[in-house]
């Protein structure tokens, strides 16, 4: 995968020679350069209060993004890993940046413009130590179709930029119901040209999914069907990979969770159950002053902002069927809120991909270059480009994937399936690839590949197969042959 990565950085290299001329040209093509070598960019984006900045702290597992009130989550800020904590502002005229003051309130992190209007900041920048961020740079972004028109337009222009490609490598969408603009928005997320294949950048996230269903216990079992049912969409299959129901404040509350909060509910699950069903029977009862089982009211008010209703239901039941310490009960919080899948579902989906997703931020770059500034010596660096785009496989791979999910190549429903697979729609190691379990003996995997090799061989000979399935099955061969080269190795 390396050899990808050296590819494109000596085709940007050839671009900055060519470019040495055009400062413009030359300040884009050095900053990709460098990008080139970050991490993974992941940008969350999504509606007004979807929880964008929630499932940040929780994925993050500390509370560095700010939630609820405030101007900060107003404006696109960058996560970044690094020795000392500090947060910079660039300013959207392009004057210098300034570093600005940190400040820690109640374990969480406080960010003051200090004069700064929110109008005239392009970004904050904030370094953070922490092994969360150490692969992935993270990026929150403002709420889409707000109240404020300009705070969603200061998201849209970041995400979907009109003259630029994008500045993130990939996208979490984060919706509560799937509803028309959220449709809108992911179909507006597109590419230019290279791999022509948002959807392999994109995981869309049912967010908040303890609140569906008013927070009754199998909320989420309800949340994940729904995402299912959301993953067999056909408007939505060619919009983003996947869809994972999370509860974001759950997983962030569980990865933070103090022994305080572990004896103030451990207390509560002590109740008799007709004590427990009236107290844990609506936010406002819980929380309600004349309440006099359970902690003070100001400990159950903190409770209930950290957990939700459906968090203290879960919690309770948990303690009262043998739970028995705090990192047990964290643990268990974490596996139900699908942050456990969520993590899984970004690893194979972005991070194993993270060279084929970053060299197709550069060759989009690159070829944005060529296309808006044509240098007389450039043709032999759009020659480049192409080879590097026909010769990568992974490159085939996006683009089919892609063709598959729109129906712009159509295959019987299932082939179209093991199709996906196989090109690693749900994960690209090879016992994804071949639908089988992860401990799975390598005889037995080589057995799989050859079996979908030849399958697929014959589906690619076919006369029966049109043109565009003849290709579509030479890709997929192509795979297979992939997936048996690594398993000899
Ligand atoms: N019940 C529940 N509440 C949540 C969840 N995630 C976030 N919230 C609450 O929803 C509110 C908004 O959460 P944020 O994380 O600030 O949402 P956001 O999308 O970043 O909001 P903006 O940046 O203002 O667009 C807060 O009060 C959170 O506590 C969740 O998974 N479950
Ligand atoms: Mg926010």
């Amino acid at each position: 995968m390396t050899r990808l990565r050296d590819d494109v950085r000596t085709a940007l290299q050839h671009g900055v020679a060519v470019y040495r001329d055009r400062p413009a040209s030359l300040r884009w093509l050095q900053h990709h350069l460098d990008r080139l070598d970050e991490p993974l960019r992941l940008a969350l984006a999504g509606k007004v209060k979807a929880g964008k900045s929630t499932l940040l702290n929780a994925l993050v597992g500390e509370a560095i993004a700010a939630t609820d009130a405030g101007e900060c989550t107003r404006v696109v800020t960058w996560y970044v890993d690094g020795h000392a904590p500090s947060v910079t502002l660039h300013p959207r005229d392009g004057g210098p940046s300034r570093q600005l003051q940190i400040k820690r309130v109640d374990g969480a992190l406080d960010i003051d413009l200090d004069g700064t209007r929110v109008e005239q900041v392009d970004r904050l920048m904030v370094t953070w130590p922490s092994a969360g961020l150490r692969t992935t740079t993270l990026i929150d972004t403002p709420g889409i179709a707000s109240m404020s028109l300009d705070t969603a337009d200061r998201a849209s222009r970041f995400l979907t930029p009109d003259d630029a490609p994008t500045a993130a490598d990939a996208v979490l969408y984060l919706m509560r119901h799937l509803h028309a603009g959220d449709v809108r928005f992911l179909e507006s997320f597109h590419d230019r040209g290279v791999a022509r294949a948002a959807p392999v950048n994109t995981i869309a996230v049912l967010s908040r999914a303890d609140e569906i269903g008013a927070g009754r216990v199998d909320a989420l079992m309800s949340a994940r069907r729904i995402a299912a049912r959301y993953r067999a969409d056909d408007t939505l299959r060619g919009l983003c990979q996947t869809v994972v129901a999370v509860a974001g404040l759950l997983a962030f509350t569980a990865r933070t969770l103090r022994q305080d909060e572990y004896t103030a509910l451990a207390a509560i699950a002590a109740l008799s159950q007709d004590e427990l069903d009236l107290l844990l029977l609506s936010a406002d009862r819980f929380t309600h002053p004349d309440e006099t089982v359970g902690p003070p009211l100001e400990v159950r008010r903190a409770l209930l902002d950290r957990f939700g209703v459906f968090g203290l239901r879960l919690s309770v039941s948990l303690l009262r069927t043998g739970c028995r310490d705090a990192p047990t009960l964290a643990d268990q919080l974490v596996a139900r809120s699908g942050l456990v899948e969520l993590r899984e579902v970004l690893a194979t989906q972005f991070s194993e991909r993270r060279d084929v997703l970053k060299a197709r931020s550069a060759l989009i770059a690159l070829e944005r270059v060529l296309t808006v500034d044509p240098q007389p010596g450039a043709a032999p660096l759009a020659a480049e480009v192409e080879r590097i785009l026909a010769a990568t496989h992974d490159f085939a791979e996006l683009r089919l994937l892609s063709d598959l999910r729109w129906r712009v190549v159509k295959l019987p429903r299932e082939q179209a399936e093991e199709a996906e697979r196989l090109l690693g729609g749900q994960g690209s190691a090879a016992a994804q690839r071949l639908g089988m379990d992860v401990g799975t003996e390598p005889p037995d995997l080589r057995e799989a590949a050859l079996a979908a090799l030849r399958t697929w061989r014959r589906r690619a000979e076919s006369p029966m197969a049109g043109r565009a399935q003849a290709d579509a099955a030479r890709t997929v061969v192509r795979s297979c042959e992939g997936v048996l080269a690594g398993l000899r190795s």
